[in-house]
């Protein structure tokens, strides 16, 4: 057994039989730049608070799996040096080693999952990448949803991901795919791709349903559930397209490959657009810690 080190308030959640919704960490050590991390961390926990339900953000530190962080480890975490990006492959060689990394989304649905938590929100999963036909470059998010039981509320996956390839391999792991408020998949920063998602569904208590049903069936895996940002906060996708192609061509140029290429490419979106793909950024993660409080709460009232 994991001793999993609990923050005072999940543990106390737990015990009341209280929503839950976790959080991942990848995204404020590599996802987003200093300090603005920290305080959309602090801020998506407290928009979870509002919504009703309790924050569980995870992390390795110093070996042990944090399920919920205090404020203070929050904020040390997120100005940390030479934090590791952990998903599954490497999650338990980490604590092993009594290292410290951030969890990705497959990482967190572990974590989750092992704590008992079934819903999730985070800003995007990882995906297909563009060109994966030569690179193989097949985020370990897709698999993860395909075998552990959490919903993930993601605002669809990247533009700099191949969205049709992302949506034909989550579909072969038998992951639902579904929209929520409209059909079409939304691409992150913009509220709508070309492509539709292979499920649509308007409230959070069908979402729930939905999730309780899979695990009465006793299903593996979890559902995706694609939220749109807001359309006041996207940037239109005409407009992005060239900026991430040539971030695409600057990874390609610097041999960027693994783990680094999530990263590199949003750092670069970020300097190409002067910032404004983090505040839609900003915009979508809250929208998400909103919906999963929501889907918490419906399912915490015994679905
Ligand atoms: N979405 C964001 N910012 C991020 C990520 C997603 O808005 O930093 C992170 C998530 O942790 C996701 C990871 O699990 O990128 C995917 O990385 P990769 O493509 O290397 O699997
Ligand atoms: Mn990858």
């Amino acid at each position: 057994m994991i001793d999993i080190q609990y923050s005072a308030e999940v543990r106390t959640a737990k015990e009341a039989g209280q929503p839950i919704v976790a959080l991942e960490s990848t995204i404020i050590t590599h996802g987003m730049p200093y300090p603005q991390n920290i305080e959309v961390a602090a801020q998506v926990e407290q928009d979870i608070r509002d919504a009703g339900a309790v924050p569980a953000t995870m992390a390795v530190i110093e070996g042990k799996l944090h399920v919920g962080l205090e404020a203070d480890q929050l904020k040390a975490l997120g100005q940390a040096q030479g934090v590791a990006k952990i998903s599954r492959a490497d999650m338990a060689a980490c604590m092993s080693a009594g290292g410290t990394g951030a969890t990705t989304v497959a990482a967190t649905m572990i974590a989750a999952n092992y704590a008992g938590i079934e819903v999730f929100a985070t800003g995007g999963i990882g995906g297909v990448h563009q060109g994966a036909e030569t690179s193989f470059d097949i985020s370990a998010d897709l698999h993860e949803l395909g075998q552990t039981p959490v919903t993930v509320v993601a605002a669809g996956a990247k533009a700099i991901l191949d969205l049709a390839k992302t949506l034909e391999v989550l579909e072969t792991l038998g992951v639902p795919v579904i929209a929520h408020g409209q059909d079409a998949f939304p691409a992150f920063w913009s509220a709508k791709s070309p492509y539709s998602a292979p499920l649509r569904m308007d409230s959070a208590e069908d979402i729930a349903r939905a999730h309780a049903t899979r695990r009465a069936l006793g299903l593996p895996g979890g559902q995706l559930v694609a939220n749109p940002i807001p359309v006041a906060d996207q940037i239109p996708a005409e407009e992005l397209a060239p900026i991430i192609a040539s971030a695409q061509a600057d990874a390609d140029a610097h041999r960027i490959t693994g783990k680094a290429v999530t990263p590199y490419l949003l750092q670069r979106i970020y300097e190409k657009t002067e910032g404004r793909s983090l505040t839609a950024n900003i915009a979508l993660v809250r929208n998400n810690a909103r919906l999963a409080a929501a889907i918490a709460k419906a399912l915490a009232k015994g679905m």
